[in-house]
């Protein structure tokens, strides 16, 4: 059975892997580690991520130990044949829109979901230039959704990746769902998934 490490919290970057783990019907164990804690399970843990961070996974039935959600994301639908297309260009698509959130959204919403978390006294100026960045990501999804249910043309890994950061887009980037109408109809598609209603 794959072990999905956490830090306990259900942050977003947990919720992309528990959602392909639910959609591909995977059943997992959850292991907690602290970053900081000297203890066995956490010099385990860095033998599993060196970057120390989660989600990370461990599939025994491969051997295979990953860090990175957007890796996890690939391994986990590259090994089960869903959620990835298998031809070139629809294929290359969806890795397009996969690395568009592991290089784009995921860091730009880390840091915001970190600051205002951790209710640092940064500037004002620092905060809105990251909710401008995220303003401008969520206008080029929205542009690339006219038309379309999904990033790809069916329902992928993409999709899975940048939707659990819609849901905390107002309270982290003061970000209205609403302006962005084909991004606001792709979140309400996908929350209505069995897959992410059980997460
Ligand atoms: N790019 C990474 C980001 C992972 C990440 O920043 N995870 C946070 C929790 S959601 C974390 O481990 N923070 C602790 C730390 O950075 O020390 C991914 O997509 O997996």
């Amino acid at each position: 059975m794959i072990t999905l490490y956490t830090m306990g919290s259900d942050s977003p970057n947990i919720r992309k892997v528990t959602i392909i783990l639910n959609e591909l019907d995977l059943p997992f164990s959850i292991q907690h580690v602290q970053k900081h804690a000297d203890n066995e399970s956490d010099n385990e843990f860095l033998r599993v991520n060196p970057n120390g961070t989660v989600p990370a996974i461990y599939d025994p039935e491969t051997d295979t130990a990953l860090f990175e959600s957007g890796a996890i994301l690939y391994y986990l639908a590259h090994k089960s044949r869903q959620l990835l297309p298998d031809e070139p260009k629809p294929r290359a698509e969806v890795m397009k829109w996969l690395m568009f959130e592991s290089a784009n959204m995921g860091p730009v919403m880390g840091e915001l979901y970190y600051y205002i978390l951790a209710g640092d006294d940064l500037p004002e100026h620092y905060l809105q230039r990251y909710k401008d960045k995220v303003a401008n990501f969520c206008a080029i999804i929205e542009r690339r959704l006219e038309g379309r249910d999904y990033l790809g043309d069916v329902y992928s890994i993409a999709d899975i990746v940048l939707y659990p950061w819609t849901i905390i887009l107002e309270d982290m980037a003061d970000i209205l769902l609403s302006d962005y109408p084909n991004l606001e109809k792709w979140a309400a598609r996908i929350d209505q998934r069995p897959s992410t209603q059980s997460t």
